[in-house]
């Protein structure tokens, strides 16, 4: 495929903040790739811009024009060309070229996105119920998200239970809070205004209303983001959780264990700050039946999940936390290697593309972490369903 015309310019993400998108032209068409942001960042990822979006977009636009008349036609050939990227675009802009080259080879080639990866795999949606920390304003909890996941024999069946315990923990919030209007997140978690362990015991209750109708697998996850509230050596929440709001890193091992063992909860992300991998390794030990994932401690870098690899048993896949898809891939493989089982996740600050459905499905991934409302979500959903 030959590369007609390639311009970048400044789009909306879902949070209404500026990213960057590029259209690439080639015979077949005109193809898009844009990149997300997140509201809660790990000191490990990369910087989206290394200067100011609009400068980034002059610049950015001078060195594609270098690209005009090249011919990719394959995907290792993309890698050849993220290979080249000047360091000052890896990021939002090297992600967003990356993401148009694979739009358009795929179409050149008549495949679909995920099969430039690999074979079609299922994949389990992970979805948000309840938002708090960062992507809540500092509104509810400290906990930033409540997750449920069901494990069925399709995508469909899967999204289908999820959706039922979202409409469930609806319900049950407007019934128990005054003032709930069905306020959501950027990601579709509702904010709840709720402390923690409230929150919690509604999204469990949810579930077990739905296990009662359908008898499903349906399991509840925590994303602490824990980093986000970690201050000088302890954990600071703003309500008490079990009677405490200052909490040592000892205590916090402890208080993971106790809401884990109360509330029965199977996947567990970030609940220590990211730079303590000893603590990741405390968890782990003592919840063998859970996930314990790894986000803002690894970052989608090779480097971070080949010191921390036996500290947990779980990542996220985030392709903007390291900004080429390359070096996404050698971290999959990483990951298998190690027999961490792999989770790709949105970011808070998506955009429309649906192509991490393409990216778990592609990547082998046992799970794919969205949300399950707001039409960038849903875009990625259904993609799922598509790809059933
Ligand atoms: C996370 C993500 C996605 P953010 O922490 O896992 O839920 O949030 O994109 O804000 O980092
Ligand atoms: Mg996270």
């Amino acid at each position: 495929m030959e590369i007609k015309g390639i311009k970048a310019l400044k789009i909306l993400n879902a949070n209404s903040n500026f990213t960057v998108e590029v259209i690439i032209n080639t015979e077949k068409g005109q193809f898009r790739g844009s990149s997300p942001a997140g509201e809660s960042n790990s000191k490990y990822e990369v910087n989206q811009f290394s200067k100011s979006i609009d400068e980034e977009i002059i610049s950015f636009n001078t060195y594609l024009k270098s690209l005009v008349g090249r011919n990719i036609n394959s995907l290792d050939e993309i890698f050849n060309l993220e290979k080249e990227i000047p360091k000052e675009f890896i990021g939002g802009p090297s992600l967003s070229l990356s993401y148009a080259l694979i739009y358009s080879l795929s179409a050149e080639l008549k495949k679909e996105p995920y099969e430039l990866f690999g074979k079609k795999n299922k994949v389990i949606p992970v979805c948000k119920m309840i938002g708090g920390g960062m992507h809540a304003s500092g509104f509810g909890m400290d906990i930033q998200e409540i997750l449920v996941t069901t494990i069925a024999d399709s995508n469909l069946e899967s999204i289908n239970s999820t959706l039922k315990v979202y409409k469930k923990v609806k319900e049950l919030l407007e019934n128990k809070t005054d003032g709930f209007m069905g306020g959501v997140d950027p990601e579709g978690g509702f904010i709840s205004g709720l402390d923690n362990y409230e929150s919690i015991k509604i999204v469990r209750e949810a579930i077990e209303q739905i296990i009662k109708e359908n008898s499903m697998d349906i399991r509840l996850g925590l994303d602490f983001a824990a980093s986000t509230f970690y201050k000088d050596g302890k954990y600071i929440y703003k309500r008490p959780l079990y009677g405490k709001k200052e909490v040592s890193r000892s205590e916090q091992i402890d208080l993971t264990k106790k809401l884990a063992d109360e509330f029965d909860i199977f996947y567990i992300e970030d609940p220590v700050d990211e730079t303590l991998a000893d603590d990741y390794g405390e968890i782990l030990k003592l919840l063998s039946n859970s996930i314990i994932v790894g986000d803002d401690l690894t970052a989608t870098t090779p480097e971070r999940l080949e010191k921390v690899h036996d500290k947990i048993n779980s990542t996220l896949i985030k392709p903007n936390q390291i900004g080429l898809m390359y070096k996404v891939k050698e971290y999959s493989e990483l990951a298998d290697k190690f027999k961490i089982e792999k989770v790709v996740s949105h970011r808070s600050e998506e955009t429309s593309i649906p192509i991490i459905a393409d990216l778990a499905v592609g990547l082998n991934a046992k799970y794919l972490k969205v949300g399950i409302n707001r039409g960038e979500r849903i875009e990625k959903i259904n993609r799922l369903i598509e790809l059933n």
